[in-house]
């Protein structure tokens, strides 16, 4: 998968395939990181990239010409590889990413992140070149650049061959829409407290049904919208019930 970033803040970016799991991927050349800054598609000697808000008001907006010069050099170059290209602007404007989302996005051959900086980029951008527009969520950061770093390590470990198939994505929680059970490593007591007996009864079937509970029970606690457009079988029903059954006997016995 390729991703083209437009971007001030290149060496900001490119840190994402400095280490881990998008390091990795990087190296065994499963993903393509490019990072383009509009600075260098300007022609004026102060390679100035904004400029004031018609209408007036606080903040500067990033200036149309050296974007969409950047854009089209994407697509020319990507065109020439017979890459498919969807053009993505992070902004707080966006919808809110979610897992269903990036797995769309997991499929495409190549993704340009456009990362907006000062107060947003000029609108006639998003008009001409932009496909979709996606925020993290109601929270202000400083630019699209987080964004784009968050997308790319979401997409990459999606990728085929990126995770080995023992932990591969297809078992992560997110997948199917609960949150995850709780995990517990040696030592079997750490402060006094010993981890659930179950996890030591060597009975896999059971462990599995313990950490399938624990999970529908701490979706349901924690994030119960994401429990409302799901359909529970018979079997996560009974395990919801017991768990939450459980919880009332132990908030009964403090009373
Ligand atoms: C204080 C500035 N705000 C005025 C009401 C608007 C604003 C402009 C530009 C707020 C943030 C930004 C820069 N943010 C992003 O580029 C961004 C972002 C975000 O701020 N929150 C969540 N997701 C994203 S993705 C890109």
């Amino acid at each position: 998968m390729r991703f083209d970033v437009i971007t001030l803040f290149p060496e900001l970016v490119q840190a994402v395939t400095g280490s881990g799991i998008v390091g990795r991927a990087a190296n065994a050349d499963l993903i393509d990181l490019h990072c383009w800054n509009p600075r260098d598609y300007t022609s004026d000697v102060h390679r100035t990239v904004d400029d004031r808000p018609y209408g007036g008001g606080p903040g500067m907006v990033m200036k149309p010409d050296s974007l969409i010069t950047t854009i089209k050099d994407i697509r020319a170059l990507n065109a020439s590889e017979n890459i498919a290209t969807k053009v993505i602007y992070l902004s707080p404007q966006g919808k809110t990413l979610n897992q269903v989302a990036v797995k769309k996005m997991s499929a495409e051959q190549g993704l340009v992140l456009l990362c907006g900086r000062y107060e947003g980029v000029d609108e006639r951008v998003l008009e001409m070149e932009v496909d979709e527009e996606w925020s993290l969520g109601d929270y202000v950061l400083s630019g699209g650049e987080l964004g784009a770093m968050v997308l790319i390590d979401a997409i990459t470990r999606l990728l085929p061959d990126v995770l080995g198939h023992k932990d591969s994505a297809e078992q992560d929680s997110f997948s199917d829409g609960l949150l995850d059970y709780p995990h517990y490593t040696r030592p079997e007591v750490f402060a006094g407290k010993e981890i659930p007996a179950v996890l030591k009864s060597g009975n896999h079937q059971r462990i599995a049904k313990w950490r399938r509970q624990q999970a529908l029970g701490r979706t349901w606690q924690r994030r119960p919208e994401l429990l409302e457009n799901k359909i529970l079988d018979a079997e996560d029903k009974q395990l919801l019930r017991d768990f939450l059954e459980n919880i009332r006997e132990i908030e009964d016995k403090h009373e």
